[in-house]
């Protein structure tokens, strides 16, 4: 059930202002969401994090301690790098408590696997504010454009922006996260909106306070951040699952060295010939840009070989299956990509 206190409906003139609380709702409650939920509740804000109606997280079902004020509540308990542990009271509901409470979100964040971003976002339409920002941090490309044209319908003033993170993160169990590796998160607004570049660029600035625990920095061109890191992902996610490593191990192991630089080179040809960026990217850049991610996340299981693991579905149509796409647009070859595709569709 879900009280008074969820409700929070703002005018764009408090939007403008750094503001000392706010409510923070999240949908995802995997690795990234439960460390963005521990940071903005230890950033003094109020969190809920948006659960499905029979929760399970990696195959285990949620139950939920109920407190005085009839909330749902569960404790999230992060593992520091320097091996701290904490802890922070999030409140939880379903979209469909929230919808019935007639809460009304200001602030979102959706840390759910790519493929289940739209409907994620979908869920909770009705009760996002008409000047609601909401903050992407899927992995991957392709459902943003989606993710914008349902948010516009809702109302143009509606703000999408971009999360593009390089956190790591390790779910040891439901809401125990370990933070694995200390990134950046750079943020910025997906496509220009009807709001003002002013009144954007306030949104933008304002959305998270200075004592923040996650290290960002907003992004006025966020294109070539976000393609930059899906180059990255499609070289190790797939090559992860395949070859069963670590994200270090990887590169370590000379072995695989001659695969990693003949996707590089496809990955660096079909991103050149689509002019997707005005700066072209050479395979030895792209493969030192994957080396050095992989070096710097050694002991990280990538996402993809996480979700192999457990018998999840693999992010492969927001990763190298979008690459595919945009390659067969245009009538680029790209053999190694859609091999990796074909191995890739097979159960592991
Ligand atoms: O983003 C990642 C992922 O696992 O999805 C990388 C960069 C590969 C780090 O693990």
């Amino acid at each position: 059930m879900i009280g008074k206190d969820h409700i929070n409906v703002k005018t764009d003139q408090q939007d403008s202002h750094q503001e000392a609380h706010q409510s923070w709702y999240i949908i995802g409650a995997g690795a990234i969401g439960c460390l963005w939920a521990y940071a903005l509740k230890e950033a003094g804000h109020s969190v809920t994090l948006i659960m499905r109606e029979h929760a399970s997280i990696n195959g285990q079902s949620i139950s939920n301690t109920t407190n005085n004020n009839s909330h749902s509540t569960q404790r999230i308990t992060l593992s520091t790098m320097d091996n701290d542990s904490r802890h922070a009271d999030i409140n939880t509901a379903t979209a469909h408590e929230l919808i019935a409470s007639k809460t009304v979100i200001q602030h979102c964040v959706i840390a759910t696997k790519a493929y289940d971003a739209n409907t994620a976002l979908k869920s909770i339409l009705p009760a996002l504010s008409a000047s609601a920002t909401v903050l992407s941090l899927c992995n991957g490309m392709g459902m943003h454009e989606a993710m914008q044209q349902q948010l516009h319908k809702h109302s143009k003033k509606n703000q999408l922006l971009l999360g593009i993170t390089s956190d790591g993160a390790l779910m040891h169990s439901p809401f125990q996260v370990a933070h694995t590796g200390i990134g950046h998160t750079f943020i910025g607004a997906y496509a220009t909106s009807s709001a003002s570049p002013n009144r954007q660029q306030k949104i933008t600035r304002h959305l998270l306070p200075a004592n923040f625990y996650l290290q960002h920095s907003l992004q006025e061109n966020l294109h070539a951040v976000l393609w930059q890191k899906m180059l990255i992902n499609c070289v190790i996610n797939p090559l992860t699952v395949i070859h069963q490593c670590k994200n270090g191990e990887l590169f370590s192991n000379p072995k695989y060295h001659s695969e990693i630089r003949n996707l590089c080179e496809e990955l660096s040809h079909i991103f050149n010939t689509l002019s997707i960026n005005p700066t072209a990217i050479s395979s030895e850049t792209l493969f030192d840009l994957a080396k050095a991610v992989a070096i710097q996340t050694a002991q990280n299981t990538s996402s993809m070989l996480k979700d192999a693991q457990l018998g999840r579905r693999l992010e492969l149509d927001a990763i190298n299956g979008y690459i595919v796409k945009l390659a067969q647009e245009q009538g680029i070859n790209c053999p190694i990509n859609q091999q990796l595709l074909h191995t890739l569709q097979q159960p592991f």
